[in-house]
């Protein structure tokens, strides 16, 4: 069986964007793979973060991947800082990578504009999250669009590895969605839907109670042409809002067009916001009963400990390959 690896950053409240681009796939792709998700902590610290405020969002990352449906006893879901080879192997991957491959990351470049104080982890980030997806041999990873640069970078770092040392890690590939790979702001279509956004009303998030999420989706940024197709360039609010319904309800972007011919913005904002509400209502029931569960201890202390296994075996072969420590006897 294959393995898939693939994290999420508990950076603040999850948007319905992590879930249509990251999450939807994770759970459909789970039962034919080996799963390994990641509650990404030391790439949160990236940017500052109120300790306290991390420490719930962690804990409540884990209660929506499972809320969402992970099931644990398929896939492996543990804490980042809890499997301590993840940053040790992150330091070797970094020596591997060159100070000019960072600076052109476009994450890098978004999230230190315009910023007078960019700690120097925001920068090296890159081989962090190499060493997260190769401490697994993972085959496959599944992320929304904005990871494809960290991902092509990661499979460089590890084919130089591998050429210059051992040939030791396996070379990931990438898997984003079909359709949701990229959900946009409802205020600003032309950017992408993020949690750290500070207009709040340019995000759904997935604990938004629906009243909200109603709210929201209707008061999204369209056009005033009246026709529903879809057209990111010139319509990217209309766009986004058919890509929303089309991932929500499993249908394709065309099969949305064809439904919508001669309806009205009104009656098709209300429908993109039911097909919103019926996805995430159940999720929310699940995560309220997870959230101050001991089950919820049960499987990250379980998952730490697995991963801990399979991380420090990839470890100790890289070590040995770059001539780090003794040879034991
Ligand atoms: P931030 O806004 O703090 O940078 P983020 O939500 O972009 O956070 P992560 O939490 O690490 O970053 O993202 C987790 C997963 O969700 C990744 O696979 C990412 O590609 C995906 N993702 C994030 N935003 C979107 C989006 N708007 N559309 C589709 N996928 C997304
Ligand atoms: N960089 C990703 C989060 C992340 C990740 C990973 C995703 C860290 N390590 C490993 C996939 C695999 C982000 O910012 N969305």
């Amino acid at each position: 069986m294959e393995t898939i690896f693939s994290g999420i950053q508990p950076s603040g409240s999850l948007t319905l964007g992590n879930y249509l681009g990251a999450m939807k796939q994770f759970v459909n792709l789970q039962s034919a793979y080996n799963c390994y998700f990641c509650i990404v902590d030391e790439h949160a610290i990236t940017v500052p973060q109120d300790r306290l405020k991390l420490r719930e969002n962690i804990r409540s990352l884990a209660a929506l991947y499972l809320a969402s449906g992970i099931n644990h006893e398929e896939a492996t879901l543990f804490i980042q800082s809890e499997v301590p080879a993840h940053t040790q192997l992150g330091w070797i991957m970094q020596t591997q990578c060159y100070i000019g491959e960072l600076e052109r990351m476009t994450q890098f470049k978004d999230k230190s504009n315009g910023k007078e104080a960019v700690s120097s982890a925001l920068l090296t980030y890159p081989p962090l999250m190499a060493a997260d997806i190769l401490l697994y041999n993972a085959n496959l990873v599944p992320v929304g669009n904005d990871q494809k640069q960290h991902l092509e970078l990661t499979r460089d770092l590890a084919e130089r590895f591998n050429r210059k040392y051992n040939d030791i890690f396996t070379i990931p590939n990438i898997k984003v969605p079909d359709v949701g790979a990229r959900i946009m702001s409802l205020q600003d279509p032309t950017r992408k839907m993020s949690k750290s956004d500070d207009n709040q009303k340019a995000t759904v998030y997935m604990l938004d109670e629906p009243k909200r999420i109603e709210k929201k989706i209707k008061s999204a940024v369209t056009d005033s042409e009246g026709i529903i197709r879809f057209d990111p360039e010139e319509k990217p609010g209309i766009s986004n809002l058919m890509t929303i319904l089309a991932s929500c309800t499993n249908q394709t972007l065309n099969q949305v067009e064809l439904n919508y011919q001669g309806v009205g913005y009104g009656p098709f904002k209300q429908d993109v916001a039911n097909a919103v509400i019926e996805v995430l209502t159940p999720i929310q029931e699940r995560y309220h009963d997870m959230i101050n569960s001991q089950a919820l201890d049960d499987i990250l202390d379980h998952g730490a400990e697995k991963a801990n296994l399979v991380a420090n075996r990839t470890l100790a072969k890289a070590k040995k390959a770059i001539g780090l420590g003794r040879v034991k006897k």
